[in-house]
Protein backbone atom coordinates (compact mmCIF):
# COMPACT_ATOMS: atom_id res chain seq x y z
CA UNK A 1 0.00 0.00 0.00
CA UNK A 2 0.95 3.37 -0.71
CA UNK A 3 1.90 5.69 2.13
CA UNK A 4 2.09 9.86 2.73
CA UNK A 5 5.13 11.37 3.40
CA UNK A 6 4.56 14.45 5.54
CA UNK A 7 6.57 17.71 4.84
CA UNK A 8 6.43 20.68 7.14
CA UNK A 9 7.34 23.90 6.65
CA UNK A 10 10.52 23.85 8.65
CA UNK A 11 11.67 20.58 7.36
CA UNK A 12 12.89 21.66 3.85
CA UNK A 13 15.49 19.56 4.59
CA UNK A 14 16.29 16.86 1.49
CA UNK A 15 17.84 14.63 4.00
CA UNK A 16 14.87 14.86 6.62
CA UNK A 17 13.92 11.66 8.17
CA UNK A 18 10.56 11.25 6.62
CA UNK A 19 12.18 11.71 2.99
CA UNK A 20 14.69 8.75 4.08
CA UNK A 21 12.05 6.25 5.23
CA UNK A 22 9.85 6.37 2.74
CA UNK A 23 9.91 4.83 -1.30
CA UNK A 24 10.29 7.92 -4.16
CA UNK A 25 8.21 4.68 -6.02
CA UNK A 26 5.08 4.52 -4.01
CA UNK A 27 5.01 7.21 -1.82
CA UNK A 28 3.66 10.32 -2.44
CA UNK A 29 4.35 13.42 -0.44
CA UNK A 30 2.62 16.08 1.27
CA UNK A 31 3.17 19.38 1.65
CA UNK A 32 0.22 21.82 2.87
CA UNK A 33 0.18 25.69 3.40
CA UNK A 34 -2.75 25.61 5.87
CA UNK A 35 -4.38 28.46 7.74
CA UNK A 36 -4.24 26.67 11.28
CA UNK A 37 -0.11 26.65 11.35
CA UNK A 38 -0.32 30.75 9.37
CA UNK A 39 -2.49 31.99 12.42
CA UNK A 40 -2.39 30.35 15.57
CA UNK A 41 -0.33 33.37 16.37
CA UNK A 42 -0.29 36.52 14.61
CA UNK A 43 2.77 35.81 12.83
CA UNK A 44 4.73 38.35 11.12
CA UNK A 45 3.92 38.58 6.77
CA UNK A 46 7.70 38.06 6.09
CA UNK A 47 7.74 35.08 8.28
CA UNK A 48 4.86 33.53 6.50
CA UNK A 49 5.93 34.58 3.11
CA UNK A 50 9.72 33.37 3.57
CA UNK A 51 8.32 29.82 4.42
CA UNK A 52 5.45 29.37 1.31
CA UNK A 53 8.02 30.38 -1.27
CA UNK A 54 10.52 28.16 0.55
CA UNK A 55 8.12 25.92 0.90
CA UNK A 56 7.00 26.15 -2.96
CA UNK A 57 10.47 25.85 -3.89
CA UNK A 58 11.16 22.85 -1.90
CA UNK A 59 8.22 21.33 -3.15
CA UNK A 60 9.78 21.40 -6.70
CA UNK A 61 12.71 19.87 -6.39
CA UNK A 62 11.29 16.92 -4.20
CA UNK A 63 9.25 16.90 -7.97
CA UNK A 64 12.18 17.13 -9.90
CA UNK A 65 13.97 14.95 -8.08
CA UNK A 66 11.29 12.31 -9.10
CA UNK A 67 8.70 12.29 -5.92
CA UNK A 68 5.34 12.99 -6.56
CA UNK A 69 4.04 15.70 -4.49
CA UNK A 70 0.62 17.01 -3.51
CA UNK A 71 1.14 20.51 -2.65
CA UNK A 72 -1.88 22.51 -1.09
CA UNK A 73 -1.96 26.24 -1.46
CA UNK A 74 -3.31 28.35 1.29
CA UNK A 75 -5.97 29.12 -1.46
CA UNK A 76 -6.72 26.21 -2.58
CA UNK A 77 -10.72 25.92 -2.30
CA UNK A 78 -10.09 22.42 -1.34
CA UNK A 79 -7.62 23.28 1.17
CA UNK A 80 -9.06 21.88 5.10
CA UNK A 81 -7.15 24.18 6.69
CA UNK A 82 -4.86 22.28 9.07
CA UNK A 83 -2.55 20.01 8.66
CA UNK A 84 -4.93 16.52 9.83
CA UNK A 85 -7.50 18.21 7.67
CA UNK A 86 -4.61 17.83 4.47
CA UNK A 87 -3.92 14.06 5.27
CA UNK A 88 -7.20 12.69 5.58
CA UNK A 89 -7.83 14.56 2.32
CA UNK A 90 -4.67 13.47 0.72
CA UNK A 91 -5.34 9.62 2.07
CA UNK A 92 -8.79 9.21 0.69
CA UNK A 93 -8.05 10.46 -2.82
CA UNK A 94 -4.97 8.22 -2.80
CA UNK A 95 -6.09 5.17 -0.42
CA UNK A 96 -3.05 5.70 1.57
CA UNK A 97 -3.55 3.78 4.79
CA UNK A 98 -0.20 5.28 6.94
CA UNK A 99 1.72 8.82 6.45
CA UNK A 100 5.07 8.56 7.74
CA UNK A 101 6.35 11.73 9.50
CA UNK A 102 9.15 13.64 11.02
CA UNK A 103 8.71 14.86 14.59
CA UNK A 104 7.29 18.67 14.71
CA UNK A 105 9.02 21.09 16.74
CA UNK A 106 5.64 22.10 18.67
CA UNK A 107 4.02 19.66 21.39
CA UNK A 108 0.53 21.42 19.49
CA UNK A 109 1.20 19.77 16.04
CA UNK A 110 2.60 16.73 17.48
CA UNK A 111 -0.72 16.28 19.50
CA UNK A 112 -2.36 17.14 16.45
CA UNK A 113 -1.01 14.50 14.79
CA UNK A 114 -1.31 12.09 17.53
CA UNK A 115 -4.88 12.43 17.17
CA UNK A 116 -4.80 12.05 13.38
CA UNK A 117 -7.87 9.75 12.18
CA UNK A 118 -4.90 8.60 9.82
CA UNK A 119 -2.14 6.88 11.30
CA UNK A 120 0.98 8.68 11.65
CA UNK A 121 4.20 7.38 12.11
CA UNK A 122 6.63 9.76 13.84
CA UNK A 123 10.31 9.97 13.38
CA UNK A 124 12.50 11.67 15.61
CA UNK A 125 14.00 14.94 13.67
CA UNK A 126 17.57 14.26 13.56
CA UNK A 127 19.13 17.30 11.94
CA UNK A 128 19.88 18.09 15.15
CA UNK A 129 23.33 17.05 16.79
CA UNK A 130 21.48 15.89 20.27
CA UNK A 131 19.42 13.54 19.91
CA UNK A 132 16.71 13.59 22.96
CA UNK A 133 17.39 10.74 24.33
CA UNK A 134 21.43 12.43 24.58
CA UNK A 135 20.38 15.47 25.88
CA UNK A 136 17.93 13.08 28.53
CA UNK A 137 20.94 11.08 29.80
CA UNK A 138 22.95 14.42 30.00
CA UNK A 139 20.31 15.96 32.32
CA UNK A 140 18.85 13.28 34.24
CA UNK A 141 20.97 13.46 37.75
CA UNK A 142 21.86 16.73 37.42
CA UNK A 143 21.45 19.51 39.92
CA UNK A 144 21.56 21.82 37.59
CA UNK A 145 21.12 22.19 33.78
CA UNK A 146 23.97 24.68 32.86
CA UNK A 147 24.11 25.17 29.06
CA UNK A 148 28.35 25.76 29.52
CA UNK A 149 28.71 21.85 30.63
CA UNK A 150 26.20 20.95 27.97
CA UNK A 151 28.32 22.71 25.49
CA UNK A 152 31.29 21.08 26.51
CA UNK A 153 30.00 17.89 25.96
CA UNK A 154 28.93 18.98 22.35
CA UNK A 155 32.40 19.80 21.81
CA UNK A 156 33.68 16.47 23.02
CA UNK A 157 30.99 14.83 21.30
CA UNK A 158 30.87 16.38 17.25
CA UNK A 159 35.12 17.15 17.41
CA UNK A 160 33.85 20.46 16.51
CA UNK A 161 36.49 22.91 17.46
CA UNK A 162 38.71 20.09 19.30
CA UNK A 163 42.52 19.14 19.08
CA UNK A 164 44.08 15.75 19.72
CA UNK A 165 40.67 15.39 22.58
CA UNK A 166 41.24 19.28 23.69
CA UNK A 167 39.55 22.41 22.82
CA UNK A 168 41.13 24.45 20.46
CA UNK A 169 43.50 26.93 21.42
CA UNK A 170 43.57 25.30 25.29
CA UNK A 171 40.17 27.05 26.50
CA UNK A 172 36.73 26.19 25.87
CA UNK A 173 35.24 29.57 25.94
CA UNK A 174 37.00 33.12 24.55
CA UNK A 175 33.85 35.40 25.63
CA UNK A 176 36.47 37.10 27.80
CA UNK A 177 37.57 38.45 24.48
CA UNK A 178 34.15 39.35 23.25
CA UNK A 179 31.27 42.22 23.78
CA UNK A 180 33.13 45.18 23.41
CA UNK A 181 30.99 48.49 23.38
CA UNK A 182 30.45 49.42 19.56
CA UNK A 183 33.12 52.33 18.99
CA UNK A 184 31.72 55.25 16.36
CA UNK A 185 31.17 54.48 13.02
CA UNK A 186 31.60 51.05 12.76
CA UNK A 187 29.97 49.75 9.53
CA UNK A 188 28.94 46.29 9.18
CA UNK A 189 27.82 45.04 5.43
CA UNK A 190 24.76 43.13 7.18
CA UNK A 191 23.25 40.07 4.71
CA UNK A 192 22.79 38.97 1.49
CA UNK A 193 19.81 39.95 -0.18
CA UNK A 194 17.92 38.20 -2.88
CA UNK A 195 15.70 40.09 -5.13
CA UNK A 196 12.54 38.25 -5.09
CA UNK A 197 11.36 35.97 -8.37
CA UNK A 198 8.07 34.83 -9.92
CA UNK A 199 7.65 32.42 -7.34
CA UNK A 200 8.29 34.87 -4.15
CA UNK A 201 6.03 37.76 -5.62
CA UNK A 202 3.31 35.26 -5.92
CA UNK A 203 3.53 34.40 -2.54
CA UNK A 204 4.19 37.84 -1.36
CA UNK A 205 0.54 39.19 -3.16
CA UNK A 206 -0.74 36.28 -1.25
CA UNK A 207 0.40 37.42 1.83
CA UNK A 208 -0.50 40.77 1.18
CA UNK A 209 -3.82 39.87 0.90
CA UNK A 210 -4.62 37.48 3.53
CA UNK A 211 -1.97 38.69 5.86
CA UNK A 212 -1.74 41.88 5.75
CA UNK A 213 -2.86 43.13 8.75
CA UNK A 214 -0.44 41.86 11.16
CA UNK A 215 2.38 43.06 12.69
CA UNK A 216 5.42 43.75 10.35
CA UNK A 217 6.27 45.17 7.15
CA UNK A 218 6.37 42.54 3.98
CA UNK A 219 8.27 44.47 1.98
CA UNK A 220 11.09 45.16 0.56
CA UNK A 221 11.55 41.08 0.74
CA UNK A 222 15.01 40.06 0.62
CA UNK A 223 15.33 36.69 2.26
CA UNK A 224 16.62 33.34 0.37
CA UNK A 225 14.41 30.94 -0.19
CA UNK A 226 16.21 27.90 -1.36
CA UNK A 227 18.71 25.43 -0.27
CA UNK A 228 21.26 27.37 -2.39
CA UNK A 229 20.45 30.58 -1.98
CA UNK A 230 21.06 30.11 1.70
CA UNK A 231 24.32 28.54 1.64
CA UNK A 232 25.57 31.80 -0.44
CA UNK A 233 23.86 34.07 2.12
CA UNK A 234 26.31 31.90 4.57
CA UNK A 235 29.31 32.28 2.63
CA UNK A 236 28.89 35.89 2.14
CA UNK A 237 28.61 36.30 5.78
CA UNK A 238 31.77 34.23 6.94
CA UNK A 239 34.03 35.91 4.20
CA UNK A 240 32.67 39.65 5.87
CA UNK A 241 31.64 39.61 9.11
CA UNK A 242 32.46 36.36 11.09
CA UNK A 243 35.77 37.73 11.80
CA UNK A 244 33.77 40.44 14.10
CA UNK A 245 31.38 38.33 14.98
CA UNK A 246 32.77 37.99 18.57
CA UNK A 247 34.09 41.53 19.33
CA UNK A 248 30.68 42.95 18.41
CA UNK A 249 27.94 40.68 19.67
CA UNK A 250 26.89 42.34 22.11
CA UNK A 251 26.92 45.75 20.39
CA UNK A 252 23.82 47.75 19.77
CA UNK A 253 23.28 50.39 17.20
CA UNK A 254 20.55 52.57 15.47
CA UNK A 255 20.09 51.92 12.25
CA UNK A 256 22.95 48.77 12.27
CA UNK A 257 19.71 46.07 12.13
CA UNK A 258 22.33 43.19 11.74
CA UNK A 259 25.94 44.22 12.89
CA UNK A 260 27.76 41.11 12.32
CA UNK A 261 25.07 38.68 13.04
CA UNK A 262 24.80 35.88 11.00
CA UNK A 263 21.30 36.12 10.61
CA UNK A 264 20.97 32.18 9.72
CA UNK A 265 18.30 31.15 12.61
CA UNK A 266 15.66 31.93 9.95
CA UNK A 267 17.96 28.92 7.49
CA UNK A 268 18.80 26.88 10.10
CA UNK A 269 15.20 26.79 11.54
CA UNK A 270 13.42 26.46 7.98
CA UNK A 271 15.99 23.15 7.14
CA UNK A 272 18.22 25.59 4.39
CA UNK A 273 20.78 25.33 6.04
CA UNK A 274 22.06 22.71 8.26
CA UNK A 275 24.21 22.91 11.67
CA UNK A 276 26.77 20.99 11.03
CA UNK A 277 27.72 22.82 7.64
CA UNK A 278 27.12 26.40 9.27
CA UNK A 279 29.65 25.12 12.11
CA UNK A 280 31.75 23.65 9.64
CA UNK A 281 32.03 26.43 7.39
CA UNK A 282 32.87 28.85 10.64
CA UNK A 283 35.66 26.20 11.58
CA UNK A 284 37.29 26.19 8.49
CA UNK A 285 37.50 30.00 8.34
CA UNK A 286 39.63 29.85 11.30
CA UNK A 287 41.80 27.05 9.99
CA UNK A 288 42.20 28.82 7.29
CA UNK A 289 43.51 32.17 9.40
CA UNK A 290 40.58 34.14 7.96
CA UNK A 291 38.75 35.06 11.57
CA UNK A 292 40.11 34.62 15.03
CA UNK A 293 39.51 32.10 17.53
CA UNK A 294 37.27 34.23 19.75
CA UNK A 295 34.92 34.95 16.75
CA UNK A 296 34.54 31.28 15.57
CA UNK A 297 34.30 29.67 19.26
CA UNK A 298 31.50 31.97 20.27
CA UNK A 299 29.54 31.67 17.40
CA UNK A 300 29.96 27.84 17.43
CA UNK A 301 28.87 28.24 20.79
CA UNK A 302 25.98 29.84 19.32
CA UNK A 303 25.20 26.84 17.49
CA UNK A 304 25.90 23.71 19.16
CA UNK A 305 25.32 24.93 22.61
CA UNK A 306 22.82 27.67 22.62
CA UNK A 307 20.62 26.15 19.47
CA UNK A 308 21.23 22.30 21.20
CA UNK A 309 20.31 23.10 25.07
CA UNK A 310 17.41 24.97 23.63
CA UNK A 311 15.86 21.96 22.23
CA UNK A 312 16.80 19.85 24.82
CA UNK A 313 15.45 22.15 27.54
CA UNK A 314 11.83 22.22 26.05
CA UNK A 315 11.09 18.14 24.99
CA UNK A 316 13.08 17.40 28.32
CA UNK A 317 10.43 19.56 30.19
CA UNK A 318 7.35 18.89 28.42
CA UNK A 319 3.71 21.11 27.30
CA UNK A 320 3.86 22.39 30.33
CA UNK A 321 7.34 24.69 30.78
CA UNK A 322 5.39 27.26 28.70
CA UNK A 323 2.76 27.93 31.37
CA UNK A 324 5.38 28.43 34.13
CA UNK A 325 4.89 31.51 35.86
CA UNK A 326 7.67 31.40 39.10
CA UNK A 327 7.29 34.92 39.64
CA UNK A 328 3.57 35.08 39.23
CA UNK A 329 3.98 38.22 36.58
CA UNK A 330 0.72 39.76 35.43
CA UNK A 331 0.90 42.75 33.42
CA UNK A 332 -0.72 43.07 29.78
CA UNK A 333 1.89 43.20 27.19
CA UNK A 334 1.68 46.91 26.39
CA UNK A 335 0.81 48.49 22.81
CA UNK A 336 4.68 49.88 22.59
CA UNK A 337 5.65 45.94 21.72
CA UNK A 338 2.99 46.17 18.50
CA UNK A 339 4.38 49.99 17.23
CA UNK A 340 2.21 51.69 20.17
CA UNK A 341 3.84 55.32 20.99
CA UNK A 342 6.69 55.48 23.42
CA UNK A 343 9.58 57.56 24.54
CA UNK A 344 11.90 54.60 25.38
CA UNK A 345 14.31 55.14 22.36
CA UNK A 346 15.45 51.85 22.91
CA UNK A 347 12.19 50.02 22.79
CA UNK A 348 10.84 51.99 19.42
CA UNK A 349 14.29 50.78 17.82
CA UNK A 350 14.13 47.62 18.43
CA UNK A 351 10.36 47.18 18.20
CA UNK A 352 10.97 49.37 14.47
CA UNK A 353 13.17 46.64 13.44
CA UNK A 354 11.10 44.39 14.14
CA UNK A 355 8.32 45.29 12.34
CA UNK A 356 9.83 45.69 9.47
CA UNK A 357 12.50 42.74 9.28
CA UNK A 358 11.32 40.28 11.34
CA UNK A 359 14.56 40.49 12.89
CA UNK A 360 16.47 41.49 16.02
CA UNK A 361 19.95 40.82 17.55
CA UNK A 362 20.04 38.26 20.73
CA UNK A 363 21.40 41.29 22.54
CA UNK A 364 17.80 43.23 21.34
CA UNK A 365 15.71 40.60 22.47
CA UNK A 366 17.96 39.63 25.62
CA UNK A 367 18.47 43.04 26.90
CA UNK A 368 15.89 45.39 26.06
CA UNK A 369 12.42 43.72 25.18
CA UNK A 370 13.41 40.62 27.59
CA UNK A 371 14.51 42.82 30.33
CA UNK A 372 11.86 45.22 30.41
CA UNK A 373 9.73 42.32 30.11
CA UNK A 374 10.43 40.95 33.07
CA UNK A 375 11.36 44.37 34.90
CA UNK A 376 8.24 45.14 34.65
CA UNK A 377 6.53 42.49 35.20
CA UNK A 378 4.57 41.06 31.66
CA UNK A 379 2.85 38.06 32.01
CA UNK A 380 5.24 35.53 30.33
CA UNK A 381 3.42 33.83 28.04
CA UNK A 382 2.43 37.06 26.80
CA UNK A 383 5.62 38.45 26.03
CA UNK A 384 6.20 34.84 24.67
CA UNK A 385 3.59 35.09 21.96
CA UNK A 386 4.71 38.41 21.17
CA UNK A 387 8.33 36.84 20.35
CA UNK A 388 6.61 34.43 18.89
CA UNK A 389 4.68 36.48 16.14
CA UNK A 390 7.50 39.01 15.14
CA UNK A 391 10.34 36.75 14.70
CA UNK A 392 11.02 35.03 11.44
CA UNK A 393 13.36 32.43 13.32
CA UNK A 394 10.91 31.92 15.87
CA UNK A 395 8.97 28.22 16.95
CA UNK A 396 8.16 27.13 20.21
CA UNK A 397 11.05 24.64 20.73
CA UNK A 398 13.96 27.42 20.51
CA UNK A 399 11.19 30.30 21.97
CA UNK A 400 10.37 28.31 24.80
CA UNK A 401 13.84 28.01 26.63
CA UNK A 402 14.79 31.60 25.60
CA UNK A 403 11.65 33.78 27.00
CA UNK A 404 9.99 31.58 29.50
CA UNK A 405 13.95 30.45 30.81
CA UNK A 406 15.98 32.66 29.78
CA UNK A 407 14.62 36.36 29.72
CA UNK A 408 11.88 36.02 32.06
CA UNK A 409 13.14 33.71 34.84
CA UNK A 410 9.45 31.97 34.67
CA UNK A 411 10.98 28.42 35.05
CA UNK A 412 12.50 29.33 38.49
CA UNK A 413 16.14 28.93 37.21
CA UNK A 414 16.36 26.35 35.26
CA UNK A 415 17.93 27.73 32.39
CA UNK A 416 19.66 31.04 34.08
CA UNK A 417 21.18 30.72 37.45
CA UNK A 418 19.71 34.61 38.50
CA UNK A 419 17.66 36.87 36.37
CA UNK A 420 18.86 38.44 33.29
CA UNK A 421 18.32 42.19 34.69
CA UNK A 422 19.55 45.72 34.10
CA UNK A 423 19.42 49.23 34.96
CA UNK A 424 19.46 51.46 31.98
CA UNK A 425 23.61 51.51 32.36
CA UNK A 426 23.82 48.51 30.49
CA UNK A 427 21.95 49.57 27.42
CA UNK A 428 23.91 52.88 27.78
CA UNK A 429 27.51 51.52 27.18
CA UNK A 430 26.79 48.84 24.93
CA UNK A 431 24.41 50.98 22.58
CA UNK A 432 23.79 54.84 21.45
CA UNK A 433 20.22 54.65 21.83
CA UNK A 434 20.11 56.30 25.16
CA UNK A 435 22.21 59.43 23.44
CA UNK A 436 18.67 60.24 21.40
CA UNK A 437 16.40 59.29 23.80
CA UNK A 438 13.76 61.38 26.00
CA UNK A 439 14.73 59.58 29.09
CA UNK A 440 17.70 60.13 30.78
CA UNK A 441 20.01 57.29 31.44
CA UNK A 442 22.08 59.43 34.05
CA UNK A 443 18.57 60.19 36.04
CA UNK A 444 18.30 57.70 38.40
CA UNK A 445 14.66 59.11 39.61
CA UNK A 446 12.86 62.69 39.00
CA UNK A 447 11.50 64.06 35.92
CA UNK A 448 12.66 61.74 33.07
CA UNK A 449 14.74 59.32 34.77
CA UNK A 450 15.07 56.29 32.60
CA UNK A 451 12.62 54.01 33.27
CA UNK A 452 14.75 50.48 33.50
CA UNK A 453 16.52 52.98 36.33
CA UNK A 454 13.44 52.37 38.44
CA UNK A 455 12.34 49.05 37.30
CA UNK A 456 15.69 47.47 37.69
CA UNK A 457 15.68 48.40 41.89
CA UNK A 458 11.92 48.13 42.08
CA UNK A 459 11.91 44.25 40.44
CA UNK A 460 14.69 43.45 43.02
CA UNK A 461 12.54 45.06 45.82
CA UNK A 462 9.45 43.14 44.89
CA UNK A 463 11.45 39.28 44.72
CA UNK A 464 13.83 39.59 47.80
CA UNK A 465 12.74 36.93 49.31
CA UNK A 466 13.66 34.89 46.56
CA UNK A 467 16.73 36.37 45.36
CA UNK A 468 18.39 37.82 48.41
CA UNK A 469 19.80 34.44 49.14
CA UNK A 470 21.75 34.04 45.48
CA UNK A 471 25.18 34.65 46.00
CA UNK A 472 25.40 36.09 42.46
CA UNK A 473 22.70 38.90 43.90
CA UNK A 474 24.14 39.78 46.84
CA UNK A 475 26.17 42.44 45.66
CA UNK A 476 23.04 43.90 44.11
CA UNK A 477 21.07 43.63 47.77
CA UNK A 478 23.88 45.29 49.19
CA UNK A 479 24.04 48.34 47.23
CA UNK A 480 20.08 48.54 47.84
CA UNK A 481 20.37 48.12 51.21
CA UNK A 482 23.14 51.40 51.17
CA UNK A 483 21.07 53.45 49.63
CA UNK A 484 19.12 55.89 52.33
CA UNK A 485 15.54 54.95 53.06
CA UNK A 486 14.12 58.35 51.24
CA UNK A 487 15.76 57.27 47.75
CA UNK A 488 14.70 53.87 48.27
CA UNK A 489 11.10 54.99 48.76
CA UNK A 490 11.19 57.47 46.04
CA UNK A 491 12.46 54.71 43.63
CA UNK A 492 9.61 52.29 44.83
CA UNK A 493 6.76 55.07 44.24
CA UNK A 494 8.21 56.36 40.86
CA UNK A 495 8.65 53.15 39.76
CA UNK A 496 4.54 51.85 40.84
CA UNK A 497 3.30 55.64 38.90
CA UNK A 498 5.76 55.25 36.09
CA UNK A 499 3.99 51.57 35.91
CA UNK A 500 0.36 52.76 36.45
CA UNK A 501 1.05 55.20 33.24
CA UNK A 502 1.93 52.05 31.52
CA UNK A 503 -1.06 50.33 32.20
CA UNK A 504 -3.62 53.37 31.82
CA UNK A 505 -1.91 52.81 27.96
CA UNK A 506 -0.84 56.82 28.10
CA UNK A 507 2.49 56.73 25.90
CA UNK A 508 5.49 56.66 28.48
P1 LIG B 1 23.62 34.85 15.53
O1 LIG B 1 23.88 35.86 16.59
O2 LIG B 1 24.38 35.00 14.28
O3 LIG B 1 23.86 33.41 16.18
C1 LIG B 1 24.03 32.27 15.38
C2 LIG B 1 23.00 31.22 15.62
O4 LIG B 1 23.13 30.68 16.92
C3 LIG B 1 21.56 31.65 15.52
O5 LIG B 1 21.12 31.66 14.20
C4 LIG B 1 20.86 30.57 16.33
O6 LIG B 1 20.59 29.45 15.53
C5 LIG B 1 21.88 30.21 17.38
N1 LIG B 1 21.57 30.87 18.66
C6 LIG B 1 22.16 31.96 19.18
N2 LIG B 1 21.67 32.23 20.40
C7 LIG B 1 20.73 31.31 20.64
C8 LIG B 1 19.85 31.06 21.73
N3 LIG B 1 19.83 31.84 22.82
N4 LIG B 1 18.99 30.04 21.61
C9 LIG B 1 18.97 29.25 20.52
N5 LIG B 1 19.79 29.44 19.46
C10 LIG B 1 20.66 30.45 19.54
N6 LIG B 1 16.38 31.98 18.29
C11 LIG B 1 15.68 31.33 17.36
O7 LIG B 1 16.23 30.62 16.52
N7 LIG B 1 14.33 31.41 17.33
C12 LIG B 1 13.67 32.15 18.23
O8 LIG B 1 12.45 32.17 18.19
C13 LIG B 1 14.40 32.86 19.22
N8 LIG B 1 13.78 33.63 20.14
C14 LIG B 1 14.49 34.27 21.10
C15 LIG B 1 13.82 35.02 22.06
C16 LIG B 1 14.51 35.65 23.07
C17 LIG B 1 13.78 36.41 24.14
C18 LIG B 1 15.90 35.56 23.11
C19 LIG B 1 16.67 36.22 24.20
C20 LIG B 1 16.57 34.83 22.14
C21 LIG B 1 15.87 34.18 21.14
N9 LIG B 1 16.51 33.42 20.15
C22 LIG B 1 15.78 32.75 19.22
C23 LIG B 1 17.96 33.24 20.19
C24 LIG B 1 18.76 34.28 19.38
O9 LIG B 1 18.42 35.57 19.82
C25 LIG B 1 18.49 34.14 17.89
O10 LIG B 1 18.77 32.82 17.51
C26 LIG B 1 19.37 35.06 17.09
O11 LIG B 1 19.20 36.39 17.48
C27 LIG B 1 19.07 34.89 15.61
O12 LIG B 1 19.84 35.77 14.88
P2 LIG B 1 21.13 35.30 14.07
O13 LIG B 1 20.78 34.15 13.23
O14 LIG B 1 21.69 36.51 13.43
O15 LIG B 1 22.04 34.80 15.26
C1 LIG C 1 5.23 28.57 10.87
C2 LIG C 1 4.45 27.89 9.78
C3 LIG C 1 3.55 28.64 9.02
C4 LIG C 1 3.40 30.10 9.18
N1 LIG C 1 2.80 28.05 8.07
C5 LIG C 1 2.93 26.72 7.83
C6 LIG C 1 2.13 26.06 6.87
O1 LIG C 1 1.25 26.64 6.26
N2 LIG C 1 2.34 24.75 6.65
C7 LIG C 1 3.26 24.04 7.34
O2 LIG C 1 3.43 22.86 7.09
N3 LIG C 1 4.02 24.65 8.29
C8 LIG C 1 3.88 25.95 8.55
N4 LIG C 1 4.61 26.56 9.51
C9 LIG C 1 5.57 25.74 10.30
C10 LIG C 1 4.84 24.93 11.37
O3 LIG C 1 4.07 25.79 12.19
C11 LIG C 1 5.89 24.15 12.17
O4 LIG C 1 6.17 22.97 11.47
C12 LIG C 1 5.44 23.80 13.55
O5 LIG C 1 5.25 24.97 14.27
C13 LIG C 1 6.44 22.92 14.26
O6 LIG C 1 7.70 23.53 14.41
FE1 LIG D 1 16.35 52.97 27.02
FE2 LIG D 1 16.68 54.31 29.33
FE3 LIG D 1 18.52 54.49 27.41
FE4 LIG D 1 16.12 55.61 27.06
S1 LIG D 1 17.63 56.17 28.59
S2 LIG D 1 17.26 54.41 25.53
S3 LIG D 1 14.76 54.16 28.11
S4 LIG D 1 17.95 52.66 28.53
Amino acid sequence: VSRLVLILGDQLSPGIRALREADKARDTVVMAEVADEASYVPHHPKKIAFLFAAMRKFAAELEDDGWTVRYTRLDDPANTGSIPGELLRHADDTGAEEVLATEPGEFRLIAALEDCPVPVHLFEDDRFLASHAAFDDWATDRKTLRMEYFYREMRRRTGILMEEGEPAGGKWNYDSENRKPPPEGLDASGPMQFTPDATVEEVLALVEDRFGDNFGTLRPFWFATTRAEARRHLAHWVRRSLPSFGDYQDAMLSGERFLYHSVTGLYLNAGLLDPREVCDAAEQAWRDGHAPLNAVEGFIRQIIGWREYMRGIYFHHGPDYLDRNALGHDRALPAMFWGGKTDMRCISECVEQTREEAYAHHIQRLMVTGNFALLAGIAPREIHDWYMAAYADAYEWVMAGNTIGMTQFADGGVVASKPYVSSGNYIDRMSDYCKSCAYSVKAKTGQGACPFNLLYWDFLARHRSRFEGNPRMAQMYRTWDRMDEDRRTTIRNEAAAWLSRLDSGEPV
